[in-house]
């Protein structure tokens, strides 16, 4: 599996963090010490870790975390959000048809195997690609190229008598009559020498490429950034593909290094076979790597609630009625499970316990239940008697029970309100709970 490793540590790293009963120096410490130890087993930079360790550390420390996190799942945001800076700068390629796209890197780093994947790709999405093989320094490639080709069922140009590679492109260009998505296979050399910057950089003034995607093999590592490096500064590099992800643990210095040179990493080659290939977007990576469903969740939280100034002043007048309730439910439903709330708060224990192991299935039924109060009625919740309360539970499908269950619910949270004598308390409680607060 691709970087299996990363995520392992990054995801044993965070359930650490999540174990620790307070977050003090001491632990977020050793939480960045964990991370740091990871980022180096992926051969990221030293000075790269060190950089995201302490950003990570500072703000965990300062931060007020935002909307309903805990400083402890701030903290995992943070670590998200670092990641997220230290894999990806570069902005996405936009790549259509009608334009030519060079491929260009060593000999090796998988630029003939990533012509067919991108082919296979932008077909996928419903483009026109054309494979154009002017590799001509190495025999096997226009046969390598053409088989692909047949596989993904693209239409592909090559000559094998023609030693030139600007007149095989030029050659190709008019065949495809210059329509369709281009994709042109430039050869490589053993390494980014002088004869291969020149080569490349004729074919470049002459073809004029839309695009220049830089192929790198990412089993190197760091060393990936270096190349990327030397590339841009003798041509044209709009963008990078990593490939053979599969088989490294490196991957990550790979990708941090080509994005310290700010030109991030656009699509990763995870494999052999022409399927094994993606979109690189760091944010849905670092996702990935930290595990997708707890962070969800997560960012969700952080969003910050909107705070209902008018209805904190309307219960701190004992104004609080059903439509206070109403909006709390629905701000509850959206917060997750009641228990999880108040154990957010500071002064949880005060709420009763009947309230906090409230189901889901009664928020529902309470909501049924006030939409079919008057708006009289759920402005004055004592207008509802013994006769309203049949009226109300038939309109609503629900029990007399149940209506009586809510009208007690409301007394004793207008009771509970009035129990936090400071308005800054209520405030700060509300604006936890998201608006209308309890
Ligand atoms: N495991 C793995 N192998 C790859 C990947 N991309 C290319 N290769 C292999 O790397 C070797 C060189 O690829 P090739 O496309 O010929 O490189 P080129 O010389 O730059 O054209 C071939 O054996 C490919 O199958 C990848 O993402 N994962
Ligand atoms: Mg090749």
């Amino acid at each position: 599996m691709v970087f299996e490793k990363l995520s392992e540590g990054l995801q044993s790293s965070i359930t650490n963090l999540r174990k620790a009963v307070v977050v003090d120096k001491k632990t977020v410490k050793n939480y960045t010490k964990e991370i740091q130890k990871t980022l180096l087993s992926a051969d990221v930079q030293i000075e790269q870790v060190f950089e995201l360790s302490k950003r990570i550390e500072d703000r965990g420390l300062l931060e007020k975390p935002p909307g309903m996190l805990s400083r402890k799942e701030n903290l995992i945001r943070i670590t998200y959000e670092e990641l997220v800076n230290l894999l990806g700068k570069g902005e996405p390629v936009e790549i259509q048809d009608g334009q030519k796209l060079l491929l260009v890197g060593t000999q090796g780093s998988g630029k003939t195997t990533t012509v067919a994947k991108l082919g296979r790709y932008f077909k996928k999405k419903g483009m026109h690609p054309k494979l154009i093989c002017a590799d001509t320094f190495r025999p096997a490639a226009y046969e390598q190229l053409k088989q692909l080709s047949e596989e993904i069922k693209l239409p592909f140009y090559g000559n094998p008598g023609e030693k030139n590679a600007l007149n095989i492109i030029k050659e190709g260009i008019k065949e495809f009559k210059n329509e369709g998505l281009i994709l042109i296979d430039s050869e490589g050399r053993h390494k980014l020498d002088k004869e291969l910057m020149k080569d490349i950089n004729k074919i470049y003034k002459e073809i004029k490429p839309e695009r220049v995607l830089l192929i790198l093999d990412g089993t190197t590592g760091q060393q990936a950034g270096k190349e990327a490096e030397a590339f841009k500064n003798s041509s044209q590099v709009d963008g990078i593909i990593l490939t053979k992800l599969d088989g490294t643990a490196k991957g990550g210095g790979a990708i941090s290094a080509c994005s310290a040179t700010g030109s991030g990493v656009n699509f990763i080659g995870t494999g052999e076979h022409i399927n094994d290939f993606e979109e690189f977007n760091p944010e849905g990576f670092v996702s990935r790597l930290i595990g997708f469903g707890d962070l969800e969740g997560l960012l969700e939280k952080a969003k910050e609630v909107d705070f209902d100034e008018k209805a904190a002043e309307r219960m701190m007048s004992g104004k609080f009625n059903m439509n206070d309730i109403y909006s709390q439910i629905q701000q509850m439903k959206k917060m997750g499970p009641m228990k999880q709330v108040a154990g957010m708060l500071p002064f949880g224990a005060k709420i009763p316990k009947d309230m906090l192991d409230m189901q889901e299935e009664k928020l529902e039924k309470f909501i049924y239940i006030m939409d079919s109060m008057t708006p009289d009625e759920r402005e004055d919740p004592t207008l509802i008697k013994r006769e309203r309360i049949g009226r109300i539970s038939s309109g609503s499908g629900t029990k007399p029970e149940d209506v009586r269950e809510l009208i007690n619910y409301h007394k004793k949270m207008k009771k509970m309100m009035r129990m936090f004598g400071d308005e800054r308390k209520l405030k700060r409680l509300m604006k936890r709970l998201g608006g209308v607060g309890m």
